[in-house]
Formats: C-alpha cells, structure tokens, sequence
C-alpha cells in the first residue's frame, strides 16, 4: 500500500558547549576554550520513489546528531551530522507545532525541517582588554524539535477521476506505457499510479462513489492526490444507466472534499463508447452538455478516436488549454 500520510517526530542536534579552560603554558596563562560545534539539521532531499515514505511506517522519530564540545587552545568542537531524510517529490511538511509548511517540489532538492541549535561560545571568545581571564564558556543550545505530518501531494499534469470500473486505468495504461492493473469490476484501482505522455505527466486514482466522503467505497482521502493537477479528465463510462447521475455524485464528492477542485479545469471522457449505439452516445452527450461542454470520446477498441485523444493530449501539451 502507498502511504501518503504520516506522522514523525524529528529532533536536530543540540550545539556542542562551549569550553572554559586556560593555557598551561607559563607565562602565557590565557583562555584557550573552544568553542562547541553546531547541532546537526534534520534535511529532507527529493527523490523520485512514491514509495520512500514507507520507511516511516515504524520508524517514527529521525534525530540528527550533537555538536561537540570546544576543545583545549581554541579548538572548535566538530557540527553534529545532520539527519537526511528522502522523501517523495511532492511531499508537503507540514510543522504542527507552528503551522508552517515546506515543500519538497524537485528530484534532490534539500529542504532544513528542523534546524541544530548554536554551539556554546568557549571561553576565548569572552576575553577583552577589561577582562583577560574570562571563565565564562556557554552552553550549546538546543536544536529544534517537533511533531511534522508528512503528506504527499503527487505533482501531475491530470488527473483522472470518476466512478469506479469506467477506464481510467484503461487509459493511463493506453496512452503512457504504464501498468496500473484493469479488471472489469470495480475498485481495482487501490492507490494512486502516474504514468507520463511526452513530459504529461497523469495520475490514475481510486474510483469515487457516491458517499466517499463518509468513508465508502475507498473513501476520498486519495483526492490529496489531484489537488495540485492543472486539470481534470472526468470519465464517464457510455454504457452506465445513468450517465449524468454519474457526472454529478462525482462532481458532488469533489467539493465535499475540497471546493477547489471544482474550479479546475475538467473535460469529460466519454468512454467505454463502442459498448452503445450511435443514436444513444449523442443522446448522452446532449444531456451532459447541459453541465460541462468540453466533451471527448473514447473507445480504446477503435484506433481512429485513439488518435484523437492523442491529438488532444498533445494539444494540452503544447499549452492550448
Ligand atoms: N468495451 C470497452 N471496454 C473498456 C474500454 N476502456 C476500458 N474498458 C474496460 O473497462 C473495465 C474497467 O477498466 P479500468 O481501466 O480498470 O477502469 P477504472 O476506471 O480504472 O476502474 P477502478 O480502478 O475500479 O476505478 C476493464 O474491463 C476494461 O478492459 C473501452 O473503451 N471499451
Ligand atoms: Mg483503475
């Protein structure tokens, strides 16, 4: 199962402290304490894997490394290591201590979470004209600490939705190459898969019901997934009893999970077409008309309006919509 939501406490290194001492050279006598080093970071770094955040499924807390101590004759202690953590392009990292969020947008992209405290000053640093035998020497301070949700959002060009059983898959599978699995029932789909078409990039998700705000079918949670797609390919299977029913459930699920998604750009994919008459595909087409007018067939079994959608596809490429 991809796990797209998870909770993690990370804890940066504490700041070495700063030394008091004196030499013991004679004649010399001055402070030679160091100063500490500085705490480790918790970094998180992109990566291309949907999957990396499946390290967290157990492991629930990620601590860099302490600053030493300064050391004898000016000796600065050596920085903590930081911790470094890859977590998917995509993921948003969310502090829930402040609300602040970060985003990990690109493949090796580097991004502080959580940042090690300063080391302590050692007691060379407090020496003046006035005071020449300063014993003060700080202590390193504290690195930063927190509870982060890491949530990933997939970056995708599209997104398909619609009802269970209606070819998304189908067409992901189709037009990219990828290999998300079809059957002919429905809820095949159980998580999120991304396929590209010439740099488009498209995400196929879980089939919607009606109700998959309350938790059935497989709930509405996975929508995180096509919040930040430019648009939206909303298929709908020709042969469904009830294809403008269909269209408005799935339009209704959206805005009970997020409002924005309803202002996206959406084409609907009339597919599945080879499965109804000519005179009954123009019927359903004039009915959904009436709600969103940007309408495409589809049927996977004829090339001809295969072509077309790839025709369309490249279009959307090349910035027409
Ligand atoms: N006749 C016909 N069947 C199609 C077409 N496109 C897809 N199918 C079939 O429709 C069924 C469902 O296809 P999927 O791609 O798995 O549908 P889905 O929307 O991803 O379904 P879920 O993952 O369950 O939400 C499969 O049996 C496909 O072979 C089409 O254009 N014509
Ligand atoms: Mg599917």
């Amino acid at each position: 199962m991809l796990i797209d939501d998870v909770t993690i406490k990370v804890k940066a290194g504490k700041g070495g402290d700063g030394l008091a001492t004196f030499s013991k050279v004679v004649l010399e006598n001055g402070p030679t304490g160091g100063d500490g080093g500085r705490g480790g970071n918790v970094v998180a770094e992109g990566v291309t894997d949907l999957g990396a955040l499946r390290q967290f499924r157990y492991k629930k807390k990620v601590v860099a490394d302490d600053g030493r101590p300064g050391g004898q004759n000016r000796r600065e202690g050596a920085s903590g290591r930081d911790a470094v953590i890859k977590l998917p392009v995509g993921t948003v990292i969310h502090n829930l201590e402040t609300g602040e969020q970060k985003e990990i947008t690109g493949v090796g992209e580097r991004v502080i979470i959580a940042r090690g405290g300063r080391g302590g000053f050692g007691n060379y640093h407090y020496r003046s004209s006035r005071n020449t035998s300063p014993t003060r020497a700080d202590e390193g301070e504290p690195g930063e600490e927190f509870d982060v949700r890491l949530e990933l959002k997939l970056i995708a060009d599209i997104g398909l939705i619609g009802y269970p059983n209606v070819g998304k898959s189908t067409f992901l599978n189709v037009f990219t190459g990828a290999k998300s699995k079809v059957a002919n029932y429905q809820f095949t789909t159980l998580e999120p898969h991304l396929g590209v078409y010439y740099g488009l990039i498209l995400a196929d998700i879980p089939g919607l019901i009606k109700g998959a705000s309350r938790g059935r079918g497989l709930g509405h949670k996975f929508l995180q997934h096509i919040e930040r797609t430019k648009m939206l390919f909303h298929f709908i299977a020709a042969d469904s009893l009830d294809p403008v029913n269909d269209y408005l459930i799935v339009r209704r699920e959206l805005g009970k999970y997020n409002e924005k998604l309803l202002q996206k750009p959406e084409w609907i994919i009339l597919s599945r077409i080879d499965e109804v008459s000519q005179e009954d595909l123009e019927k359903i087409k004039k009915k959904l008309k009436r709600y969103n007018k940007n309408i495409r067939t589809l049927s996977i079994l004829d090339d001809e309006s295969v072509e077309k959608i790839k025709e369309f596809l490249n279009e959307i490429k090349n910035g027409k919509f």
